[in-house]
């Protein structure tokens, strides 16, 4: 039986009949698939040291407890309405924004909300093996941390799906349990979230690099006219934070356990001849993470974001930082592939608005990027990590039948074949960080060979609590 108290919420679902109604049908099936497709061994036996949010409020945000995960009470939450909101940006700027989903917009409104929500339980997938695997007991929380809340955000597009969308969206909340991250039949919608997560430095560069997507897409839909969408959105945000910071500090503490290998050796071993990661391989899976994630914000001419726009149902990242919102008049610069080259071409601003997303996108990662630097620096040493040029390894989009190298330079279709593993991870890649993380490290307060200890712990607690116990 749903009741308000199991699924905290401030969307007055205890007097919803009609949303309780759906949710009773649709829940028994979450929970279903979540223990099918979910973290495969910890959810019998095991309690994890999560945040739960059972308000929006700060101090049931900041809630923490051992729950069991497939008791984790996933929630429905919306941002604080804004008085008077009106739309910010396109065609309808300065109307009031919308409380239901207009007729002539309810499929594109739809297609986004599907979009956003199959990425949800994608993630999951994707992960659902890595417990097995894990560097440390933290860092196996902070995974199942992850994986809950993407899970919560799978609720949060079903809310508006059964909420606004009727019969369809109905069937559509049905079909997100339905699809299955890399099956051949019925896969994820965006290709990202089809390739398999195997390794914790794939999830540590997905939790980078595709969170950081989730980021960008989201602030771009909290501008929506949608009022319920932006408010859900807004709130997802909050969570995102700490997606990317486990990514953000587990590829630093990587790269400052490699340093301190290298200096051990006085820089004269093979990283991974004592058991390390090799600064090559880290840059291979971030050329492979970024290239992918620049792919998840579609092509870069795009009718289909001039009229998202246009229809005031997705915005620019950060739109009031803009001064023109019609981006009517405005035109917009970039390279586009021409005679076996390039030619910087002006497109009006509205088509150009995936790619406007993607230069916000690639500053942020870049900022992260610098970050991670700062480890080389600190330990005197001249490597540095970097972003491989846009163009690099695109599988949608202008370039996505050309290749590049990671500086941008143009190379023929042999030369790629040839040459790619020395950009991308090979399988032996794989093999060898599979081979030091064979064995699962679950003892508090320790750490696998190839990464380094956190700062500090989860709330407060340090960092060899016992983040995941076993039930007596
Ligand atoms: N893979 O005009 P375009 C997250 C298709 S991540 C495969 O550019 P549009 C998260 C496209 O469907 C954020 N196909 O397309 C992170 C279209 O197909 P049709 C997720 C792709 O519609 C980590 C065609 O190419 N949020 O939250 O503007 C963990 C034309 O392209 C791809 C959203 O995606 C691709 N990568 O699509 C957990 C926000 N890209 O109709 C969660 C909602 C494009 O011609 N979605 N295509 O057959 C959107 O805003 C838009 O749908 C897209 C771009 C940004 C995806």
């Amino acid at each position: 039986m749903i009741s308000a108290e199991r699924i905290p919420n401030n969307v007055g679902l205890s007097s919803n009949k009609r949303l309780q109604r759906a949710l009773e049908h649709w829940q028994p099936k979450y929970i279903q698939w979540w223990k099918d497709m979910g973290p495969q061994g910890f959810q019998d036996y095991h309690q994890v040291y999560v945040r739960t949010a059972i308000s929006v409020d700060p101090s049931g945000w900041a809630h923490f407890e051992y729950v069991k995960l497939p008791e984790y009470r996933w929630g429905i939450f919306l941002a604080d309405p804004v008085q008077d909101r009106r739309i910010g940006f396109g065609d309808f700027a300065g109307q009031p924004v919308w409380h239901e989903v207009p007729g002539e917009f309810r499929n594109q409104l739809r297609r986004l909300v599907v979009t956003q929500g199959d990425t949800e339980p994608a993630s999951v997938e994707q992960q659902r093996w890595l417990g097995q695997r894990c560097p440390s007991m933290y860092d196996l929380r902070n995974l199942f941390q992850v994986n809950v809340e993407e899970g919560r955000h799978l609720w949060a597009m079903v809310y508006l799906l059964h909420s606004y969308f009727g019969r369809d969206g109905r069937d559509e909340a049905e079909e997100l349990l339905a699809r299955q991250s890399g099956n051949r039949d019925k896969p994820r919608i965006l290709d990202a979230f089809n390739e398999p997560i195997e390794n914790w430095l794939d999830f540590f560069m997905f939790t980078m690099f595709t969170d950081r997507d989730g980021k960008s897409q989201l602030l771009s839909l909290s501008e929506s006219s949608l009022d319920p969408l932006s408010r859900t959105t807004k709130f997802m945000l909050t969570e995102e934070a700490h997606h990317m910071f486990v990514g953000e500090t587990g590829v630093a503490r990587i790269v400052e356990r490699t340093c301190q290998l290298l200096k051990e050796t006085g820089f004269s071993e093979d990283v991974r001849r004592i058991g390390g990661i090799d600064i090559p391989t880290i840059q291979k899976f971030i050329n492979l993470w970024f290239s992918l994630s620049l792919d998840l914000h579609g092509n870069e001419i795009s009718t289909n974001a001039a009229s998202y726009f246009s229809n005031g149902l997705k915005g620019r990242a950060q739109e009031e930082k803009w001064e023109d919102h019609t981006a009517l008049e405005t035109l917009y610069e970039l390279d586009l592939p021409a005679n076996g080259g390039l030619e910087r071409k002006a497109v009006p601003m509205r088509t150009a608005m995936n790619e406007v997303l993607r230069d916000w996108y690639v500053g942020d990662c870049e900022a992260g990027v610098q970050r991670w630097n700062k480890i080389f620096e600190r330990h005197g040493m001249s490597e540095r990590l970097r972003l491989p040029d846009r163009k690099f390894n695109r599988g949608i989009g202008m370039f996505s039948s050309l290749h590049y190298d990671p500086s941008g330079a143009p190379l023929s279709n042999e030369e790629w074949a040839r040459r790619k593993l020395e950009w991308l991870p090979a399988a032996s890649d794989r093999e060898y960080l599979l081979s030091i993380m064979d064995r699962p490290v679950y003892e508090p307060g320790k750490f696998a060979n190839y990464i380094a200890p956190p700062l500090r712990g989860i709330n407060r607690q340090p960092v060899n609590f016992e983040y995941v116990r076993t039930e007596a």
